[in-house]
């Protein structure tokens, strides 16, 4: 078990690798968090995706572009690819286990996010449906009608995007789906989920089982 000042050492590195496009030194230390004992979920919440976040803020600040921003993801992913089978194993019990479809929006390619989102659900012991990303808004209908899933998630990282929505929210509402919607990325916050009609909303990887297991508890209850 790796030392507090250690683990934080190790989150900041990895932190750094993500930003400098390091994808070697990205893979070099994640296999020092598995051989260390580092928690691998936070190596990812607050080293991998911290990275990440700062990439779009140098993005935004347009210290980077589009290139650096993919070489930034593959660093990510070449990080995330060494952990995924720890985070999958650490089977992180919530007590509740559901279903869920999940997708990035029509018209949105942003699935760095949304892949972290399913990551973690994985690990909960949820069954995902995944169906990548700008994914047209009926598909959404058809899988949850298909799987029967307790939870239709949809993630959007666009101002413009994310207007699609309430257009999946109406559409499942109108087929009476048993489901609870939640939404979530970026331009998302708790007032425009409710503006939306959503059910619920996470602000990140790491609170959106939490919050999906809210939800299913009071389907549940509802159906009971
Ligand atoms: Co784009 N992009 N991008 N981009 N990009 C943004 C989103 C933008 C804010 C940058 C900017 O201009 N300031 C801007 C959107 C502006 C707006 O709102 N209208 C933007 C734009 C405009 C575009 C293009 C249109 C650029 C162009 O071509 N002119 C184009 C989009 C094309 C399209 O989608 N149709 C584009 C393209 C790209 C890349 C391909 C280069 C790349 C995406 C690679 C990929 O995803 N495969 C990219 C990136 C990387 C970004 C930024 C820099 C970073 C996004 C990211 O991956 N963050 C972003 C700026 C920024 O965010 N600062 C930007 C890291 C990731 C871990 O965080 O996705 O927020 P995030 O996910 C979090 C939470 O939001 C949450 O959990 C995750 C982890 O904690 N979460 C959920 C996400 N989904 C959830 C669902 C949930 C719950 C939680 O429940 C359902």
């Amino acid at each position: 078990m790796a030392s507090e000042e250690r683990t934080k050492e190790i989150l900041q590195l990895l932190y750094d690798a993500v930003v400098a496009f390091d994808e070697d030194r990205a893979a070099e230390l994640c296999h020092a968090v598995l051989d260390e004992g580092v928690d691998p979920h936070t190596a990812v919440v607050d080293g991998l995706s911290r990275g990440m976040a700062e990439a779009g803020e140098r993005y935004e600040r347009m210290e980077y572009f589009v290139p650096e921003l993919l070489l930034c993801s593959d660093a990510l992913y070449a990080g995330l690819e060494i952990l995924k089978p720890a985070i999958l194993a650490s089977g992180r019990e919530t007590g509740v286990k559901g279903s869920i479809v999940l997708g990035v929006v029509e018209g949105d390619i942003h699935d760095i996010g949304k892949n972290l989102v399913r990551i973690m659900f994985e690990a909960a012991g949820w069954t995902v449906y995944d169906l990548g990303r700008d994914v047209k808004l009926e598909r959404f209908v058809e899988e949850q009608a298909r799987t029967n899933c307790e939870i239709v998630a949809l993630s959007a990282l666009m101002t413009t995007s994310m207007l699609a929505m309430p257009k999946v929210i109406s559409m499942l509402r109108a087929k009476n789906a048993k489901a609870r919607i939640m939404v979530g990325g970026a331009p998302i916050n708790p007032d425009v989920a409710t503006k939306f009609g959503a059910d619920g909303y996470a602000p990140s990887a790491g609170t959106a089982v939490e919050e999906a297991t809210r939800l299913v508890e009071t389907l549940r209850k509802e159906a009971a």
